[in-house]
């Protein structure tokens, strides 16, 4: 199980200007920087999917929240 400071750490690379919230750019750079091709459109879906108080960027706290599932055991 990863630390929540590896979290952190993988939080601060996608949050480029260092604003605290990830936006919907900086998602859309991040997808592209692992080699994911999806459009603008599908970016802002994605992000709408994990922004849980609409305020239209990925905070830390729902970042860490999907983490938290991509490191569950599953099912
Ligand atoms: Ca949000």
């Amino acid at each position: 199980m990863a630390e929540q400071q590896d979290f952190e750490a993988v939080f601060r690379v996608f949050d480029q200007d260092g604003s605290g919230a990830v936006e919907v750019g900086e998602l859309e750079a991040m997808v592209r920087a692992v080699g994911g091709k999806r459009s603008g459109e599908q970016i802002r879906e994605l992000l709408n999917e994990l922004d849980y108080d609409l305020n239209g960027k990925l905070t830390y706290s729902e970042f860490a929240r999907l983490c938290a599932e991509l490191f569950s055991p599953g099912e």
